[in-house]
């Protein structure tokens, strides 16, 4: 496997220096300065690869080219933001980058409730409660029939946080939700918010669906030509938030994508931690599966219940089996003779990271721990060579 780590850029926190010392062959990056629809331009690609490169790292993977909402909901002048992409994939093409991450999921990128939730062993983790959600849809922003998406007893458990939780932790909650956690490009107030799912009133999965398959005519064609791999993460969480449609949250939907787009360069970055929230999949199986389409795999652990709660785990304990799921990626390399890039996918917030201000999931000792662990077992998977 090809380890890497995301990289936020010049102003990360973490920095490639640190990355490199954490045995990484390389970042994953992306333009975060640039709006969400514009153009990538070959001068601002070349700049940022410059400055990894003079580190001693590559940049071959990008996470992610962010899909603008008009194409999501074929809202008026997306066809517009469909041409500015294909020039962004030429663009990165034309810089060496290989495979292209990117997400389709409506306005919301990865949801959590709360981002220093206190692990058992004294580290923070990220963290997901059907509870808080509630307390956020139903009770502050109000969204119109909210209720009917929650069985009785989540409500009354939304309710009874939303009358104890102070101003102070409403607006915390609030912000946790839809401030925008790092990597995702939007950042709304309760009205915008709002605004935006009335854009999704006319949609369901069936037409987000046909929207994707849309775009991804539209794109795999010139992926093609220019030797890219596309990677489309799945929905996080993996099931329908604040009434939204999913459409890659299982074995199913994703099969479903490359039945109706075959083309080669159309494919997956399998997430552990985004599919392992759901019982029904089944991940070491899944790796088989998509064996051809997984072209960057995203490393992490959850600990899940029934409801859809669920806690980032440490990356070797949780739902998924890891030992499993990357000796079937380790066959799958072996089999195809192509090494797969990877990156564990968040971290906790400990040792010494407690004490500074990190992004939330994206400290450094927390994913050079989790990196060194799944290093450590590839290495034994191998028999010791081959890494
Ligand atoms: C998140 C997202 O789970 C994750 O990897 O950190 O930022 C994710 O990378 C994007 O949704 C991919 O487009
Ligand atoms: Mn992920």
């Amino acid at each position: 496997m090809n380890q890497t780590m995301r990289w936020y850029g010049p102003n990360d926190p973490v920095s490639l220096s640190d990355i490199r010392q954490a045995g990484c062959q390389g970042v994953v990056t992306a333009l975060h300065h640039i709006p969400n629809g514009e153009i990538w331009t070959s001068e601002e690609i070349e700049k940022r690869k410059h400055i990894i490169e003079e580190a001693g790292l590559e940049w071959k993977v990008v996470e992610s080219v962010p899909v603008h909402e008009s194409i999501k909901t074929q809202a008026e002048s997306f066809q517009l933001y469909i041409d500015n992409y294909k020039i962004s994939l030429l663009n990165l093409a034309k810089s060496g980058i290989q495979v292209i991450t990117y997400n389709f999921m409506p306005i919301l990128d990865w949801t959590r409730t709360n981002l220093s939730y206190p692990f058992e062993d004294g580290s923070k983790a990220l963290h997901f409660d059907r509870a808080e959600l509630v307390a956020f849809d139903v009770f502050i922003l109000k969204r119109p029939n909210a209720q009917k998406d929650y069985t009785d007893d989540e409500i009354q458990r939304g309710l009874h946080l939303f009358n104890t939780y102070s101003d102070e932790q409403k607006k915390q909650l609030q912000n946790n939700i839809i401030a925008g956690l790092p990597g995702s490009e939007e950042s709304f107030t309760l009205e915008q918010f709002q605004q935006a799912l009335d854009s999704y009133k006319h949609i369901d999965a069936d037409k987000l669906q046909s929207h994707l398959i849309y775009f991804l005519k539209e794109i795999t064609p010139i992926c093609d030509e220019l030797g890219l791999q596309l990677a489309i993460h799945p929905d996080d969480p993996p099931y329908p938030i604040f009434g939204l449609p999913r459409v890659v949250s299982t074995a199913n939907m994703v099969q479903q994508l490359f039945d109706a787009v075959p083309n080669k360069s159309n494919g997956l970055c399998f997430c552990t931690g985004s599919f392992g929230v759901r019982s029904d999949n089944d991940l070491p199986k899944m790796v088989e599966q998509f064996a051809n389409r997984i072209n960057f795999l995203h490393l992490r652990n959850v600990r899940s219940d029934e409801y859809g709660n669920f806690t980032e785990a440490n990356h070797l304990d949780g739902n998924t089996d890891m030992y499993a799921v990357v000796k079937n990626v380790f066959a799958l390399m072996q089999k195809q003779q192509r090494s797969i890039p990877i990156r564990p996918d968040h971290g906790h917030q400990m040792l010494d990271d407690l004490k500074k201000k990190t992004n939330p999931g994206y400290s450094a000792i927390g994913r050079l721990r989790g990196l060194a662990e799944l290093r450590g077992l590839e290495y034994g998977i191998a028999g010791g060579w081959e890494l």
